[in-house]
């Protein structure tokens, strides 16, 4: 049996990353609702993070996209964020809403769209010199729309040549992690669609290059867990965009469509080596809150990645293995369902106050009068939506 006071040292340092735009307003291309309070630069949308990170202790470091995130100063930014106690992080590149992009970025045809596309990720690197940042994280929205419309095999060609310009300019302390996506905004063909083309182009640029899972981007019904055995066994997981989904990419709080999924996820983590002191695999929230207060949403989730975390902890490991190797399906499959069903809510909120934290940080925030003062202070100016 394994208790809680076992696993307690272990959620010690676990690390979420907050994307910057999941506190800009969102929508589906039918409507996007503002809510009062919604900041209204990149300051702001850092200073409703760092509250994020105040309350939980688990989000230190906020992903910056460019240009939604696009200032005069990054480095000035990254004191700010410093000043309230988070820093930057991973820097999300974005060729997927300028005109040029039409039929692609890093696929391109005409190389003098394909160099603007190059250029931009020269442009995020030199960016991450001045955060201090690790990571630049490249999703494509590259593809066509019908059969004949492209040549598939030449666009993964030119790709491959754009990643290794790219991944050239990288220093030895940074790396470059490259997100997969079957669909959309392609319908088509999607030019790094799974995590076998990520994989096989990462692993002809190299070591600094790994392979980004966003939990919304595979069909309905994929085993998302065997791929991150797969790509832990392989050594290319590099990081994680984690939300839930019910259809498509729905970006939903994490854990809210289907927390048995993410439990299973975070086991084949925990199981390969991904996660705790020198993992190099990146815990990171990708997400939009359309209807919902975003603070209490991005709340909301990063405590379902730590409730979900310290169940995968809880699996008897060793009876597990006795198990499964004793043919003992049932046994094998009574210990992990155990593990799942331990509530572990009220040993997580002792565990905080003893950290200082609150026991109940979605309460605290609630009665910490944030989001009425936001709602005040913002009146006036232009709410960030993302994309903006
Ligand atoms: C694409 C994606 C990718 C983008 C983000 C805004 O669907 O997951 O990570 O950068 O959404
Ligand atoms: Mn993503
Ligand atoms: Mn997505």
């Amino acid at each position: 049996m394994t208790t809680f006071t076992s696993i307690a040292a272990r959620l010690e340092g676990q690390a979420i990353e907050l994307p910057s735009w999941a506190f800009g307003n969102s929508g589906t291309r039918f409507k996007v609702f503002t809510t009062p309070g919604t900041p209204r630069s990149a300051e702001e949308k850092i200073a409703d993070a760092a509250t994020v990170n105040r309350l939980t202790g688990l989000a230190p470091t906020v992903a910056l996209h460019i240009p939604w995130d696009q200032v005069d100063d990054f480095a000035a930014l990254g004191r700010f964020a410093n000043d309230h106690g988070v820093s930057l992080g991973t820097v999300n590149s974005n060729t997927f809403q300028d005109n040029d992009y039409k039929f692609g970025s890093l696929t391109h045809t005409d190389p003098v769209i394909r160099q603007k596309a190059i250029d931009h990720h020269f442009a995020c690197i030199d960016i991450m010199n001045q955060t201090g940042s690790r990571d630049l994280k490249i999703w494509l929205a590259d593809g066509t729309n019908y059969p004949g419309q492209g040549d598939m095999r030449g666009r993964q060609d030119r790709l491959s040549d754009s990643l290794q310009q790219i991944y050239a300019r990288l220093s030895d302390e940074q790396r470059l992690v490259l997100e997969y996506k079957f669909f959309e905004p392609a319908f088509y063909h999607t030019d790094v669609p799974d995590w076998g083309t990520s994989y096989a182009q990462v692993s002809a640029l190299g070591d600094k290059a790994m392979v980004c899972l966003d939990t919304g981007h595979h069909a309905p019904g994929t085993n998302i867990e065997f791929i991150v055995m797969q790509l832990l066994r392989l050594g290319k997981l590099g990081s994680f965009d984690f939300n839930s989904r019910f259809y498509a990419d729905d970006d939903l709080i994490v854990g809210a469509a289907d927390p048995f999924q993410l439990f299973r996820i975070l086991v084949e983590v925990v199981r390969g080596g991904g996660y705790g002191p020198g993992s190099p695999v990146a815990f990171m929230l990708d997400q939009c809150h359309n209807i919902e207060d975003k603070i209490p949403g991005q709340i909301r989730s990063v405590l379902n990645v730590q409730e979900m975390t310290a169940r995968a902890l809880l699996v008897d490991t060793e009876a597990l293995t006795v198990a499964q190797e004793a043919g003992d399906v049932l046994g094998a499959n009574g210990i992990l369902m155990d593990a799942f069903y331990t509530d572990v809510r009220a040993d997580l909120g002792a565990w905080r106050e003893e950290r200082g934290l609150p026991a109940d940080p979605m309460a605290a925030y609630a009665a910490s009068g944030y989001q009425q003062k936001i709602a005040e202070d913002r009146a006036g100016g232009t709410q960030l939506s993302w994309g903006a």
